[in-house]
């Protein structure tokens, strides 16, 4: 029989929410309580386990899709147990069938010359008839005893889970108290398969914490705990907090998952490079009128022709002229790695976050591709469609806050690249020129740098070339 699985209410006041990532495939067996899909609300990101059991006939959401509340996530073709062990009676009983048979051969025989079928002459046949029914109302009590057990084992785990909740509350006062008493742990709630996975990754599985109904324990639980682990012994200690309610009203909100790696990354990337910012300015007020002037031709191809794309090729061009800016460093091995690709990531501001997206071989494309690819990448970004990818494999980032304001900022280097470029916004100012002042439309342009590897006078001679090349770009095309 096919069973709807439908998204259930994930929390309070949520109905909806997006598909983060499919889980389960299509002719799966999947066991009740399984992690099915992982959704994205504005709240939270949670798994969504499966209200029943049985073999995926199909699945109807895919990532990044919106579901409510209700919607149908599967279909299952029917329970997975029940089917085993349907088919495993089914061919019991062709078995004692065969059995038969082969003992009425003559009967059979007959069957055949004389038409009348081996059913109907067992039914002529009294004796065996008897014995039959004897062997189907053994075959019944036997499963009845079955269902009995398994009715039984369940109430047992339901115990198990109540006394474990119990314990739990008991284990937390017992501290409190300093009182050393021993506390006889339960088996955690987890699928077979979940538990296989944390012997394989060498975890204990009493030490997770579930995340599913009731604290089941889902992979993901599993992964989680073991990045955590990781951190805790990558990170240092975190100052502790002070309780803040104390001075007002507070509220605490879990991160998303695409917050927590921003967080991560750039604190990795502060403690692990020694930063420097080196501030530059450009007269753009030529090239603003080029890209006025060309702005249609993106258009037409489906780009937009902005600061920002102008400034990739550029740097591209600044990565060709000066390597070291384009390598990383290898502090154990005592070597810099030079890199022979300009791969430039843009910041892009996200509903989400931040997000860095990478343009390829940015030094063999033209600006008007970049251009293209630059819009592309950007509204990707925002509506969250970038693969790992796309997001990985850069050697510099560009990163543009002129759209928003500001008059310089100090970017972070995302490590393990050595640089990055940070452009603030253009505006009028009267410039002194052969003794008059000219309204000059002038670009904020910053470098921040790993100062192991790059010195004060390469950051501020690549800047400089930056800028220079902003403000006579055949100068630049003709030195690259
Ligand atoms: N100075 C003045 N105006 C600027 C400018 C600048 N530096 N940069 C952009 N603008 C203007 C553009 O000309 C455009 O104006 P019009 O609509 O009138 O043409 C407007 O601001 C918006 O530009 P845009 O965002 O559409 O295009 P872009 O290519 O310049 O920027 C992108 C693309 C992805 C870099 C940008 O949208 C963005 O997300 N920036 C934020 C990056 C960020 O968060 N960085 C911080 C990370 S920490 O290092």
């Amino acid at each position: 029989m096919a069973t709807e699985i439908k998204l259930p209410q994930i929390s309070e006041g949520v109905d909806s929410a997006q598909v983060a990532e499919v889980l389960i495939s299509e002719g799966d067996t999947i066991e009740k309580e399984q992690s099915i899909i992982a959704v994205e609300t504005d709240k939270a990101s949670v798994e969504v386990p499966s209200s029943d059991s049985g073999k995926v006939k199909e699945i109807k959401v895919k990532e990044g899709d919106e579901i409510k509340v209700g919607d149908v996530i599967l279909i299952l073709e029917g329970d997975g147990e029940e089917e085993a062990e349907e088919a495993e009676e089914d061919e019991e009983k062709e078995e004692t069938e065969k059995e038969k048979k082969s003992d009425k051969g003559e009967a059979a025989k007959e069957e055949k010359k004389g038409g009348v079928s081996f059913r109907e002459k067992q039914k002529e046949e009294p004796e065996e008839k008897e014995e039959q029914e004897k062997e189907e109302s053994k075959k019944a009590a036997a499963k009845s005893e079955e269902q009995e057990q398994k009715k039984e084992e369940e109430k047992e785990e339901q115990e198990q889970k109540k006394s474990k909740e119990t314990e739990e509350s008991k284990e937390e006062k017992a501290e409190e108290e300093g009182e050393e008493k021993e506390i006889e742990k339960k088996e955690e709630p987890a699928s077979p398969g979940v538990r296989r996975l944390a012997r394989e990754m060498g975890v204990n599985i009493s030490d997770v914490e579930g995340s599913g109904e009731g604290g089941r324990i889902t992979e993901e639980d599993l992964k989680a705990h073991t990045r955590k682990q990781g951190q805790k012994e990558e990170k240092p200690k975190q100052p502790s907090l002070p309780d803040f309610s104390q001075w007002g009203e507070v509220e605490r909100k879990p991160l998303d998952n695409i917050r927590k790696a921003i967080a991560d990354s750039t604190a990795a990337s502060w403690q692990a490079i020694p930063h420097v910012t080196h501030f530059d300015e450009a007269d753009i007020s030529s090239i603003e009128e080029y890209r006025k002037k060309n702005s249609k031709k993106a258009e037409e191809s489906g780009g937009k022709l902005t600061v920002t794309a102008i400034l990739v090729k550029i740097a591209a061009n600044a990565l060709q002229r000066f390597p070291m800016l384009n390598a990383s460093i290898d502090a154990e091995q005592g070597e810099v790695i030079l890199k022979k690709y300009v791969h430039i990531g843009i910041a892009v501001d996200t509903e989400k976050g931040l997000l860095v997206p990478v343009i390829r071989d940015v030094d063999k494309k033209s600006l008007l591709e970049i251009a293209v690819e630059l819009t592309e990448i950007s509204e990707k970004a925002r509506n969250q469609k970038l693969s790992p990818e796309e997001m990985q494999g850069g050697s510099f980032v560009v990163s543009n806050l002129g759209g928003i304001g500001g008059t310089n900022f100090t970017p972070i280097v995302y490590h393990p690249q050595v640089a990055i470029l940070g452009i603030s916004k253009a505006k009028m100012v009267p410039v002194y020129i052969n003794e008059n002042f000219e309204p000059r439309q002038i670009l904020p342009i910053s470098l921040s740098y790993d100062h192991r590897l790059i010195d004060g006078a390469d950051g501020a001679r690549f800047l400089r070339w930056i800028g220079q090349a902003l403000e006579d770009p055949f100068k630049a095309l003709l030195e690259s």
